[in-house]
């Protein structure tokens, strides 16, 4: 190979964005989870929606892509949770993961791609289904945002 003065390191990981999403941003009850369909190794475990962002893609219309094209649904956002790796989350893999809480503001979530079933999780049973380890201190930030 030609030596152009560049190294080649290992890509970086994409950023991962997620949505913690609550009924009520004034008074949140509810949060949502979904359960993952794929890949086998994470399938049957709960998580936040969201996804990579795609190179070049802004994080946050990375965030709304993703939640449109796995539950058919267009969200307003709040504030961030500020995670603990430059304010983003350690999750799979080596990602990080940012998240933003946010409401529904138009649709009704369905598992539309990467999911087989959705769940609002009622106040004080957030932790009630089997979260993807990554998510658990997740769900945690949101309590103490809401
Ligand atoms: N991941 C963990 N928690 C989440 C999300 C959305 C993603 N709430 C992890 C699982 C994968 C990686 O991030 O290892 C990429 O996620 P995806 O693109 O497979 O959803
Ligand atoms: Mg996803």
């Amino acid at each position: 190979m030609p030596d152009t003065g560049t190294s080649y390191d290992l890509p970086m990981s994409p950023l991962v964005v997620a949505a913690a999403i609550v009924d009520d941003l004034e008074a949140p009850g509810r949060l949502l989870t979904a359960r993952r369909s794929a890949p086998k190794s994470l399938a049957g475990r709960w998580e936040f929606p969201g996804g990579k962002v795609e190179p070049g893609e802004d994080p946050v219309a990375g965030l709304h892509r993703e939640i449109d094209e796995e539950l058919g649904v267009t969200l307003e956002l709040s504030d961030e949770l500020v995670g603990p790796d430059d304010g983003a989350w350690p999750v799979l893999n080596g990602h990080l993961m940012r998240v933003w809480v946010a409401r529904i503001v138009d649709g009704a979530p369905e598992p539309l791609a990467d999911h087989d079933d959705v769940r609002w999780l009622e106040r004080g049973d957030w932790f009630g289904v089997d979260w993807l380890e990554p998510d658990r201190p997740i769900v945690d930030a949101a309590l103490s945002w809401a």
